[in-house]
C-alpha cells in the first residue's frame, strides 16, 4: 500500500460523511481484461477505487454503509495462489487495509441485497456500466421480493463529482509520490535525449524510457508512450513509434511513468542530431517563453484558465512576429486563427489518472486554483506538412514542452524539475 493505511480509512470517513442517511455506496476495482486467447493485460484497478482503499487486486467492491466499509474480495485460496499469486484473502482485508468488514466475493449477492433492502439510495459511479447492470438486477430481485417484505431502493446517485473533488485536491503523501514519479521520468527523458542519434528508431528512444521507468521500480508507463519525430509530431497522440529518425528532425516524447498508482506526464522536444535549425529554434524558443508565462499564472486564487490564457498570448505573437499569422494578437486569439498551429489545451489535472478527476469549472466558471492541485503545462506549436499558407521552411515542425505543476501557498513547484529546456542545455546535453 503506497500510504498509511490510516490515510484510506480517513477517506472512506469522508466520503461516508457526504452520503445521506441508510444510504449505501457501492465501487468496484474492475476485472482483469483479456489481451488474447489466455492472456492478459496486467490489472489496474479504477483509480476511483485505489484512492479509497489502497488494494490492487482485482475483482474486489468496496461497499460503504453510514455505518461500515466493507471489502469483498477474491478469498484466499492455496491452489489458486499457486498459479495466479497472492491474495490478501478476507483476514488481509481487515487487518492490513483497515476495512471494518471483509467477506469472500461469492457472498456478494446476498448481502448486498439485505444491504439495500430498504436503503434510501444507493451511491455508484454511473461511468462503471457494468456496475449499473449490477446494481439494476439487485434492484429488480428486491422488487420480484415485494410481497416477502422486501423494499427496493428508488434513488441512485452518481458519487463522481464527490470522490472526484477529494481527488483533486493532493496531500503530502500524495505529493510526494508524485514529485518521485515526476524525478524518474524528468531522468528517463534525459536518458533519451542522450541517447538520440540519426538514424535511430523512434522505439529505440522509448526503450531507454521504459529502461529508466522500470528500473526505477516504476513498472508502467502512466499512458501510452509518443516518441514522435519529424512530422509525425503534429500528430497528437502519435504511438506508432516505429519510423527511423531523420537528421535535422525534431524529436517529440510525451510520456510518463506511473508509481504507486500516480502518473507524471512531461513532453520534452529536441533535435535529432543535437542541433536545433533556426526555424527549429524560433518556434522552441515561442513555445518555451508561452511555458514560462503559463506556469507564472499556476498559483493560488488565479483561474484555471488563466495559465492557458497566457500561453495562448505568447503563441499568437510569436506567430505573429514570425510571419505565420497576420494581423493585431487580440483579434487574431478572438477569431481562434491560431488554432492550425495550437489545437489543444494547455493542460489537465494530473494524479492517479493522467487525466485527473475533477470539474475544470464551477457554476460555469472557471475555478480558482488551490494548494494541493496538480496540473500539466503544455503550450505547442504544430505547423502541417501540406500547410501551404506559411513557409515552407515551418512545414512538418511539432513542438509541445510540458512538466508538471504543484500549486502552493508559494506559488507554482514544478515537480518535474531538472529537465534541459533552453536551447543551449538542451544542445550542450546531447554534446555529451
Ligand atoms: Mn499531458
Amino acid at each position: 500500500m503506497p500510504l498509511p493505511m490510516t490515510c484510506y480509512q480517513e477517506r472512506r470517513t469522508k466520503l461516508q460523511q457526504q452520503i445521506a442517511q441508510n444510504s449505501v455506496v457501492i465501487l468496484r476495482a474492475g476485472s482483469l481484461c483479456t489481451r488474447n486467447s489466455d492472456c492478459y493485460y496486467e490489472f489496474r484497478p479504477h483509480s476511483s477505487f485505489l484512492y479509497l482503499t489502497g488494494y490492487k487486486e482485482s475483482d474486489a467492491y468496496l461497499v460503504i454503509t453510514n455505518q461500515e466499509s466493507i471489502l469483498f474480495n477474491l478469498p484466499k485460496d492455496p491452489s489458486k495462489e499457486l498459479w495466479d499469486g497472492f491474495r490478501h484473502g478476507v483476514d488481509g482485508a481487515v487487518q492490513q487495509f483497515g476495512f471494518d468488514l471483509a467477506f469472500p466475493l461469492t457472498q456478494l449477492p446476498q448481502k448486498i441485497l439485505d444491504l439495500l433492502d430498504s436503503c434510501h439510495a444507493v451511491y455508484s459511479l454511473f461511468e462503471d456500466q457494468e456496475l449499473q447492470q449490477q446494481i439494476h438486477a439487485w434492484q429488480q430481485t428486491l422488487v420480484s421480493k415485494q410481497r416477502q417484505g422486501a423494499k427496493a431502493p428508488t434513488k441512485f446517485i452518481d458519487i463522481t463529482d464527490t470522490i472526484n473533488e477529494m481527488r483533486l485536491i493532493k496531500d503530502t503523501h500524495e505529493i510526494a509520490i508524485m514529485e518521485q514519479a515526476a524525478q524518474i521520468s524528468v531522468e528517463a527523458h534525459k536518458q533519451a535525449m542522450m541517447a538520440a542519434k540519426v538514424g535511430m528508431h523512434e522505439y529505440e528512444l522509448e526503450a531507454e524510457l521504459n529502461y529508466t521507468f522500470m528500473k526505477s521500480g516504476a513498472r508502467t508507463p502512466a499512458y501510452n508512450n509518443i516518441v514522435a519525430s519529424g512530422k509525425n509530431a503534429c500528430v497528437l497522440h502519435y504511438i506508432e513509434n516505429d519510423k527511423k529518425m531523420q537528421a535535422d528532425d525534431l524529436v517529440l516524447i510525451d510520456a510518463g511513468c506511473e508509481l504507486d498508482g500516480y502518473a507524471s506526464d512531461i513532453t520534452c522536444t529536441f533535435p535529432v542530431n543535437g542541433k536545433f535549425t533556426s526555424a527549429q529554434a524560433a518556434l522552441y524558443a515561442i513555445v518555451l517563453e508561452a511555458q514560462k508565462a503559463a506556469i507564472e499564472q499556476v498559483k493560488v486564487g488565479a483561474q484555471y484558465v488563466n495559465f492557458h490564457d497566457a500561453a495562448l498570448r505568447v503563441l499568437t505573437k510569436g506567430l505573429v512576429d514570425l510571419g505565420l499569422l497576420q494581423g493585431e494578437v487580440d483579434s487574431l486569439i478572438d477569431s481562434k486563427a491560431y488554432q492550425p498551429f495550437y489545437m489543444h489545451n494547455t493542460g489537465h489535472w494530473l494524479g492517479l489518472d493522467v487525466h485527473d478527476a475533477g470539474a475544470y469549472k464551477l457554476d460555469g466558471q472557471s475555478r480558482p486554483l488551490q494548494a494541493g492541485m496538480v496540473v500539466t503545462v503544455e503550450p505547442g506549436l504544430y505547423v502541417a506538412h501540406d500547410n501551404y499558407d506559411v513557409d515552407e521552411q515551418w512545414r512538418g515542425i511539432g513542438i509541445r514542452i510540458e512538466d508538471d505543476v504543484l500549486v502552493t501557498e508559494n506559488g507554482p513547484y514544478i515537480l518535474t524539475h531538472g529537465l534541459a529546456r533552453e536551447i543551449a542545455d538542451i544542445e550542450a546535453l546531447m554534446a555529451r
